[in-house]
């Protein structure tokens, strides 16, 4: 791990810093600098899996161990360092992919509700979206009325959860080759619910003791994750809510208004989220804002949630994973509203110094000391109403110490696969096919996805930004989502105008004649099946190999700290990526287990992991990648000349 020499190169994020410390609340930061990782944890080498344990076999000291040796370092139960990471390593798998999925169940259950009628607040946004996947999913259209298609298409996702057997429907996504891939390794999902639970049990004391076989199964979960419960949440919730387009909005602490009743939206699911969107803007509860003082009520994001709500309605982003509590300690937000995931604990003692109400939504996830008011989806506009009004009656309880910094950057948002086809194509051409022609021509040199989280283990957002800077500036377009995507946009990377500022002529000049940004943000982080689809509509319009495996481009999550972060990964490399992490390693305490995901996986499914702290030095293996995947293309020498064409227009512009 690389240690952190500045907390966060944000500086709205510093500033809200030196207000913490002088009002001596204690943050995220604080608690990491005083609570150092377990180093034997941290590689992957304890087992807590009995009560025999905790067993710890950390690698060994001498290199030159001998298989002897190594044989006795085992846990009571003889359970090998091997067996032990991948355990540890596959149940990341299953928490991340339990994770998205459980997201992806509510939002089908909301969108079942919507299409039965009992709840009257939601409605089909993108008809067009639905009919595609009716017709995917095999359900019928006919002259059908819309509401009928949605019950049947909501039906057939809710049983992907609980299927028995045959393979999840979405499968058949994926480009051909890598389906019967694969079908051969025995990996394709069979129901969303079975490969967590039978991971679970795979690596209970006892059960699945080889490690190969292990990651087996850890692939099947994170594929159902992938290719089942984040992309249902995501083809689901585009059909509800909208699929997102190109929206401008900004980013920042900055967005936080003064005079404003704040309210923050926090965590993941959309469907509370949308209609805190539309009741902040009803006439009645403005009035009831103004009647305490305030001028109008702000709604503001936190989080993966902030994504979704600003892509569809361009509702500002307060910040990213690390600036949770920040948010609070301005002193000027009334009401911070969670659902579930990535929401510290910590909220609830920083909310207390403040007058800020800490308010949970969902029976899955309450916090102690906080206050809980449900959400309930057949009526979530009198949740949100409610949870509004709270928010107003806690206004005049603001103190005096409120600050807020002068900080906010613009963004452009909202490039789902659709709007990238659109805006590619056109609306009657629509088709990736400019974009693989550059990729071939080289003026694209590939593509990357840097996504994931923020880990306060190392500088906030700095990891993110060097590591796009990097690939941008050698002409690799950048897909990103969650947390990745808020430290870009916050960095600037998200307008059309970073092009002509950081990156290479070739994808400066592809930037410009299309007027997109050279960072695209896709969303949050259950949206990076959107990268996955991207991807395969790459493939599909053919030049560029007939997999996944095939193209030039690569994954990252250089701040990665959550379960769903490992999910992502092996999802991504088990879709054929090369997938580079970053912060630290969790399966380093067994070098052969570790080999297994860095080699072994190459050969088996033609992407693998990686792992590079220095997000410059991961960017150029990525680059490396990328251009290994050009000269196996043939497409290597067209870069060439592209890099030839660059020294001369320097020459000429120097002249
Ligand atoms: Ni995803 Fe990480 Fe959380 Fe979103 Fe941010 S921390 S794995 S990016 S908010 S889920």
């Amino acid at each position: 791990m690389v240690e952190k020499e500045i907390k966060s190169i944000d500086a709205a994020t510093n500033e809200m810093l030196e207000k913490a410390a002088q009002e001596k609340v204690r943050t995220v930061f604080d608690r990491a600098a005083q609570m150092k990782p377990c180093p034997i944890g941290g590689e992957g080498s304890c087992c807590s899996n009995c009560a025999m344990g905790p067993c710890r076999v950390p690698l060994a000291k001498n290199k030159t161990e001998t298989p002897e040796e190594h044989a006795l370092r085992t846990g009571v139960c003889g359970a090998t360092a091997e067996t032990i990471a991948a355990r540890n390593f596959a149940r990341k798998i299953a928490a991340g992919t339990a994770s998205h999925s459980d997201h992806g169940r509510r939002v089908v259950e909301a969108f079942k509700l919507m299409a039965e009628g009992k709840t009257k607040d939601f409605a089909i946004k993108d008809e067009q979206k639905l009919l595609k996947l009716a017709l995917d999913l095999g359900v019928e259209i006919g002259n059908r009325k819309n509401e009928e298609i949605a019950l049947d298409v909501a039906k057939v996702c809710e049983k992907e959860f609980g299927k028995q057997d045959g393979e999840l429907a979405f499968i058949k996504n994926a480009p051909v080759k890598r389906q019967e891939l694969w079908r051969k390794l025995g990996v394709v999902p069979r129901g969303i619910d079975r490969e967590v639970v039978e991971l679970m049990h795979r690596t209970h004391m006892g059960v699945d003791q080889d490690y190969k076989n292990i990651m087996l199964q850890g692939t099947r979960a994170a594929l159902a994750d992938g290719w089942g419960g984040s992309m249902i949440a995501t083809e689901i919730q585009d059909c509800m809510f909208g699929t997102p387009t190109p929206t401008l909005s900004e980013i920042n602490l900055g967005v936080l208004k003064e005079d404003m009743v704040n309210v923050i939206i926090h965590g993941h699911e959309p469907a509370l989220a949308e209609m805190l969107a539309v009741e902040s803007q009803d006439p009645e509860l403005i009035k009831y804002a103004e009647s305490k003082g305030a001028k109008g009520i702000n709604l503001a994001g936190m989080c993966c949630t902030a994504n979704e709500i600003m892509m569809r309605h361009g509702v500002p982003i307060v910040g990213n994973y690390l600036q949770q509590e920040l948010a609070i300690v301005t002193g000027a937000v009334e009401a911070m509203v969670v659902d579930v995931q990535c929401i510290m604990q910590g909220l609830q003692e920083v909310a207390r110094c403040f007058h800020t109400k800490l308010i949970t939504t969902d029976e899955r996830a309450k916090i102690t000391g906080a206050t809980h008011m449900q959400f309930d989806e057949h009526n979530p506009r009198e949740s949100a109403k409610a949870i509004i009004k709270a928010a107003v009656d806690n206004y005049p309880n603001r103190g005096k110490n409120v600050r807020i910094p002068n900080i906010k950057t613009p963004l452009i948002a909202g490039f789902s696969h659709e709007t990238i086809n659109y805006l590619l194509g056109g609306l009657f051409r629509a088709s990736y096919r400019p974009l693989n022609d550059n990729i071939i021509n080289g003026r694209i040199r590939g593509l990357a996805g840097v996504v994931g989280c923020n880990n306060a283990r190392t500088t906030h957002d700095g990891a993110h930004v060097a590591m796009i800077k990097e690939l941008i500036k050698n002409d690799v377009l950048v897909l990103s989502t969650g947390c990745g995507a808020m430290a870009a946009a916050k960095a600037g990377l998200m307008v059309p105008e970073a092009a002509k500022q950081f990156c290479g002529p070739g994808l400066a000049e592809i930037c410009e004649t299309v007027g997109i940004p050279p960072v695209l943000h896709m969303g949050a982080c259950v949206d990076n099946s959107r990268i996955l689809i991207a991807a395969t509509a790459v493939v599909k319009d053919g030049g560029l190999g007939d997999d996944i495996s095939d193209l030039p481009a690569a994954g990252a999550a250089p701040e990665w700290m959550s379960e769903k972060a490992i999910a992502i990964g092996q999802y991504f490399v088990a879709s054929g990526m090369y997938t580079v992490f970053g912060t630290t390693w969790p399966t380093l305490g067994s070098g052969e287990f570790t080999n297994h995901l860095f080699k072994d996986m190459e050969e088996m499914y033609g992407g693998k992991w990686d792992f590079q702290p220095d997000p410059v030095q991961a960017a150029k293996l990525m680059i490396e990648h990328i251009d290994k995947k050009r000269k196996a293309l043939g497409i290597d020498k067209s870069r060439e000349r592209v890099l030839y064409d660059m020294a001369m227009r320097r020459e000429l512009d120097a002249v």
